[in-house]
């Protein structure tokens, strides 16, 4: 018998073997550390709130009210929605009259329509006035009257009868009397006279 052979050289590596099965599921983690606290919410008592508040809306508008009252008063202004009527207790020339209003933020009166002719009126025979100047002349065309914001005269009108007379040919300013009515005079002469003002502008 010879003798024993070599070692063979090592084989080649066996196949991967099989997936294993899974693994029990682990235990739940900590709990985490409590958040940061929140806003402080506002207290609603929303219906003795909204009580309250309705309560206040009506004192002011009252409120409101009374002070328009006084205000108006003590300044002697009349007021519509977009107007306020100022009747200026100095005598003074037309061009004159206009100047003054123009430096109060406004014009001389300027009646476009029967409620502000009226009102205009109201205020003057409540004054115990008899005539005022108001924003109306012929100044740049004799017989063209235009209201004093250079606006032209539309239909309505107040002329008195016989009214406007250009009388000695000087008469190219208006007065407003206590019923309304308009009469051209001359420029010159001086009188009381009523400013107006738009709201907007005030
Ligand atoms: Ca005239
Ligand atoms: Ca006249």
């Amino acid at each position: 018998m010879g003798d024993k052979g070599q070692k063979g050289s090592v084989g080649r590596h066996g196949k991967i073997g099989p997936i294993g099965s899974k693994g029990e599921k682990g235990d739940s983690g900590d709990i985490g550390p409590p958040g940061p606290n929140g806003e402080p919410g506002i207290p609603c008592e929303c219906s003795q709130l909204r009580k309250a508040i309705g309560e206040m809306d009506n004192q002011v508008t009252q409120l409101t009210t009374e002070l328009k009252f006084i205000k108006n008063a003590v300044a002697g202004v009349r007021e519509t929605d977009s107007k306020i009527y100022l009747l200026v207790k100095e005598e003074k020339r037309y061009v004159d009259a206009q100047l003054s209003c123009q430096g109060r933020g406004g014009t001389l009166g300027m009646p476009k329509d029967e409620a502000a002719n009226g009102l205009m009126a109201a205020y003057i025979a409540q004054a115990g006035l008899a005539r005022v100047f108001i924003g109306i002349n012929d100044l740049e065309r004799e017989g063209t009257f235009v209201y004093s914001d250079r606006s032209p005269m539309q239909t309505f009108n107040k002329w008195r009868s016989g009214e406007p007379n250009n009388a000695y040919d000087e008469e190219d300013c208006v007065e407003m009397v206590a019923s309304g009515g308009w009469n051209d005079v001359a420029c010159h002469v001086t009188m009381h006279f009523l400013c107006e003002f738009d709201k907007e502008h005030v």
